[in-house]
């Protein structure tokens, strides 16, 4: 076996070296990324490498000189260019390029202007390497023609590639697990697997969601529509309009399950102020409600929120279809004169929110740029839910209204870690410290609210708005199942597992003294319908697949994304069907037929989003030409 001849393919070696260094030297003074620990630094430095060694890598396979520096030099030239665009794309957006803003043709006025005045001289520098390239093409002995004993070192040179490339992946699946399943932020994609993966993966992303609509041709919606309007249910007309006219305050609470409302741990109120609201004469408390979610978790619990649509499943729709027409709860709220508006103190590009709220016509998203935080504020994933709430209600007195804000708690996040002094009561003690640490968090929480509560009222805006608050998603996972078991004092079976993604569910309007219980079996879905009727909305023709709560007629079946189900008879759950009172098996049969309207359901809603069908709604204008105006920061 002849050596592979490193020295002669010094271009190579050269170009592999520039372009890395020029793309890690990028990150860290182009992009604001936050790196905690010596791994994530490890990981950034060695993000590029595998991607490099790959593309100019295929200059192995490039007979003539020639050719081969020419390959190299256009390769260094396209990095460089992806480099310099997400860079400048950055100063305005604090995000990266992803290819749904690339189609947005409408933009590209606004997007030229502000590309123009967002390019620096010092800019140059992402072309560092093509000039090292260029003058190692120029004065370094070029290789002879490779010969055939070459293929076992080219052979070495691509599985010593591959083998990086994995490693890389490791190293990023241990820092942030199911990074790629969930796809949860561009930041962490470019953090882990670099820049030029991560627009290979966008683009396999984007293409595939891109080519299911692309068939569609809206013969489906006809189906889907009266699948819906067949199984619509008429909204109550006592509650239509109770709340009209006031601002809607719709808050997100983090991973909060019903399991902690109204229950100690160790002679500990979990949560008391959220109890006290369950009393409430302007309160109306849902016992029996289920989150909806799927992967894409809070923001899934977003989409069901302005949607009434299930999200997707294995993938987040707020990543995958941020480019279909929707007919949003928010735009039905702006069409009413209402500001509409996120809060949230976490990067924009969080689950894609900065472009998927511009697809739901949300006028504004008040991101963790709007927010000072302070020493002492962050904990966990950010700022701190007190202080969030402090500086959100300050915002809201300037707010013009009506107006409806979401705002998005993030303490009560896995994996729960709190300072000392937000302790409010003892941790539990199990073998799950997540499960441990989850009620001193949910107090937290808890504690929060009260505070925004407290706000609201000196602020004097209390009176005139409605504050509904639902639990996002299940805290505590299947894998905390003996721990639960111990708390909840019995072994935990597929039934008991479905019965744990209860997540509270308020609406408090002030002053209003109708508020009770309700043991309403219910789900997220039915939110948007619900609010939009106490609005004094008319939602009649929208394509919902949850209905108002108030409402005489709902039904008591609620749908799990991953196709378990919940009536008032039975549950579903991994294959088998249970009986609801009792919580034990019973006959398959008896679910059969919800098995079979739970799966239509859900195919419906996939149908609805893979096929960007709402654009083919009547009063819809074409999807290219309703893309939403892209903003920077605001
Ligand atoms: C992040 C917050 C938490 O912005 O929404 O996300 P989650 O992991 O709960 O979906
Ligand atoms: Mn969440």
């Amino acid at each position: 076996m002849r050596k592979f001849h490193w020295p002669k393919y010094s271009v190579l070696a050269i170009a592999v070296l520039a372009t890395w260094l020029t793309t890690y030297f990028g990150y860290l003074t182009s992009f604001n990324l936050s790196i905690d620990n010596m791994i994530q630094q490890l990981i950034l430095f060695i993000n590029p490498l595998s991607f490099l060694l790959l593309i100019y890598g295929a200059a192995l396979f490039i007979k003539t000189a020639k050719r081969r520096n020419l390959y190299i030099l256009s390769v260094s030239v396209i990095t460089s260019v992806i480099m310099f665009a997400n860079a400048v794309f950055y100063r305005f957006f604090s995000d990266f390029i992803t290819i749904p803003l690339l189609f947005q043709t409408s933009n590209f006025g606004d997007l030229s202007s502000s590309v123009t005045a967002n390019i620096h001289g010092g800019d140059i520098f992402f072309f560092t390497d093509v000039v090292i390239i260029a003058l190692a093409v120029k004065y370094l002995p070029q290789p002879a023609e490779p010969v055939r004993q070459f293929k076992m070192g080219r052979r070495l040179y691509f599985i010593a590639t591959a083998a990086l490339f994995m490693v890389n992946l490791g190293l990023a699946e241990a820092e942030r697990p199911q990074l790629l399943t969930r796809s949860f932020d561009r930041e962490l994609l470019v953090k882990n697997i670099g820049t030029y993966n991560y627009h290979i993966y966008d683009l396999i992303v984007q293409s595939k969601s891109h080519a299911q609509r692309v068939l569609a041709d809206g013969s489906e919606l006809s189906e889907v529509e009266n699948y819906v309007h067949a199984n619509r249910k008429e909204p109550s007309k006592e509650m239509f309009g109770a709340a009209e006219g006031r601002n809607v305050i719709i808050i997100s609470l983090e991973s909060l399950q019903s399991f902690v409302i109204n229950e100690e741990m160790d002679g500990h109120e979990i949560t008391p102020f959220l109890n006290s609201l369950t009393k409430d004469p302007d309160t109306y408390y849902f016992d029996n409600f289920y989150h909806q979610t799927g992967l894409g978790k809070t923001s899934d619990a977003e989409f069901i929120v302005e949607n009434s649509i299930y999200p997707r499943n294995g993938s987040a729709v707020f990543f995958t279809h941020s480019g279909n027409t929707y007919d949003s709860m928010s735009e039905k709220f702006g069409e009413k004169g209402y500001f509409t508006n996120v809060m949230h103190a976490n990067n924009r590009s969080f689950w894609n929110r900065d472009i998927m709220y511009k697809a739901l016509d949300i006028d504004k998203f008040y991101d963790v740029q709007s927010y000072s935080i302070g020493e002492g504020e962050a904990v966990n994933w950010g700022m701190k839910d007190i202080p969030f709430f402090d500086q959100s209600v300050d915002m809201m007195k300037d707010m013009p209204q009506p107006f409806v804000s979401r705002l998005l708690t993030l303490t009560n996040h896995h994996p729960f870690d709190l300072d000392e002094e937000d302790m409010l009561i003892p941790p539990y003690t199990s073998n799950s410290k997540t499960l441990n640490k989850y009620f001193q968090s949910s107090r937290y929480l808890d504690e929060s609210i009260k505070v925004l509560f407290d706000n609201l009222k000196e602020s004097g805006l209390y009176d005139n708005s409605i504050i509904v608050m639902y639990g996002d998603h299940y805290g505590i996972s299947e894998n905390h199942n003996k721990a639960m078991g111990m708390y909840l004092d019995k072994e935990l079976t597929p039934f008991d597992n479905a019965m744990l993604q209860k997540v509270p569910f308020f609406i408090h309007i002030p002053g209003e003294g109708g508020g009770k219980v309700m043991h309403e079996l219910a789900g997220q879905m039915d939110i948007r319908p619900t609010v939009l009727n106490l609005a004094g909305i008319d939602a009649k023709d929208d394509l919902q697949f949850g209905s108002d709560l108030f409402s005489e007629e709902h039904e008591n079946f609620v749908i799990f994304r991953d196709g378990r189900f919940v009536t008032d008879k039975y549950v579903y759950a991994h294959e088998v069907c249970y009986d609801t009172e009792s919580g034990e098996p019973t006959e398959l049969e008896l679910c059969a037929p919800y098995i079979e309207r739970a799966s239509k359901e859900l195919e419906y809603s996939d149908t609805i989003i893979n096929g960007d069908l709402l654009r083919f709604k009547d009063g819809q204008q074409p999807a290219d030409e309703n893309q939403p105006e892209i903003t920077g920061k605001d």
